[in-house]
């Protein structure tokens, strides 16, 4: 995959030369290229940025200068890829659709990116308009919290796309396991992880990790985890697909709802959701014991 990234601190992204990312350019597997955008300036102050039309606080960043940039990478990149190639496009800003592990799965399958990570207030809206006529132009969000410029946002889609390429990963961990992937612990959080020593400071590892009994070890992960998003992520237990989720599933929801009723003053759903997702996973007549 080729990945260009466009910023007025391409330093920023050094990062990308160690561990993982590191790794998958050295084996030709990511193929990124930083460009300073100031390059594209023709004044002594190498001017990027201009007061907002309208009024309003801070500067925006000027289409002209994005525009010689951008044309120019994907030159470069067409002069390498093929004269009629095209990169998709993907800005950050606060204002984007959320980037997920399913954006993410979809960028991995792109073979040329170009990010323009902006500063300031942003960019000048019409550099988008511009290119979303003539390729994928995507405005995405890595959360819902400010940050000062988009590189950290860039760093952020870079490993999370690149580690998904073939190779990349070492075969220890399948993506296929990520929490939130497709399949039946989609969107499920990780559950708690342990390694040696079996008791470290009067903390003991679960008995279960330790038995070697695979199908009980498979049996308590799941039901960690299913704990921990119901914990920590209810809206998420309300996407599971009910079809995925056995006896057993059925029963954890409900202890766990029954433990928070109990904590919970009656009226507030414990959840948050309302009683038709609990009636949705209450245990029905097959989860009753036989
Ligand atoms: C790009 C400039 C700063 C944003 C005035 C603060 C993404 N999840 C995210 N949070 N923040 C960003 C992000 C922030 C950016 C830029 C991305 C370019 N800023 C601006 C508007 C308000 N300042 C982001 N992805």
């Amino acid at each position: 995959m080729r990945v260009d990234i466009i910023s007025i601190f391409p330093e920023y992204f050094a990062p990308l030369d160690v561990s993982l990312m590191g790794k998958a350019r050295e084996r030709g597997i990511l193929d990124i290229h930083l460009h300073q955008l100031r390059d594209w300036t023709h004044d002594v102050h190498k001017t990027v940025d201009d007061t907002p039309y309208g009024g309003g606080p801070g500067m925006v960043m000027k289409p002209e200068v994005w525009g010689e940039a951008v044309d120019a990478v994907i030159e470069g990149g067409r002069a390498a890829r093929g004269a009629d190639a095209l990169p998709r496009l993907v800005v950050p800003t606060p204002s984007g659709r959320p980037f997920t592990q399913e954006v993410a799965l979809e960028y991995a399958e792109e073979p040329w990116l170009l990010f323009a990570p902006a500063r300031y207030e942003g960019i000048d809206s019409r550099v988008v308009a511009e290119y979303g006529e003539r390729l994928r132009a995507d405005e995405v969000s890595i959360g819902d919290y400010v940050l000062a410029g988009g590189e950290a946002a860039v760093l952020v889609m870079v490993e999370a796309v690149g580690r998904l390429l073939p190779g990349v990963l070492g075969n220890a961990r399948s993506v296929a396991d990520d929490s939130f992937a497709p399949g039946a612990m989609a969107n499920l959080l990780e559950g708690p992880v342990y390694t040696k020593p079996p008791v470290w400071r009067g903390h003991e590892v679960p008995e279960v990790l330790l038995s070697g009994h695979h199908g009980r070890i498979a049996r308590w992960r799941r039901d960690e985890a299913l704990r921990r998003t119901l914990d920590r992520r209810p809206e998420l237990v309300a996407r599971l697909d009910r079809d995925g989720l056995d006896k057993h599933d059925r029963r954890v929801i409900e202890e766990f709802e029954e433990r928070v009723d109990e904590r919970r003053p009656a009226a507030a759903s414990p959840t948050g959701f309302p009683p038709e997702v609990h009636s949705a996973f209450r245990a029905g007549p097959e989860d009753m014991a036989d």
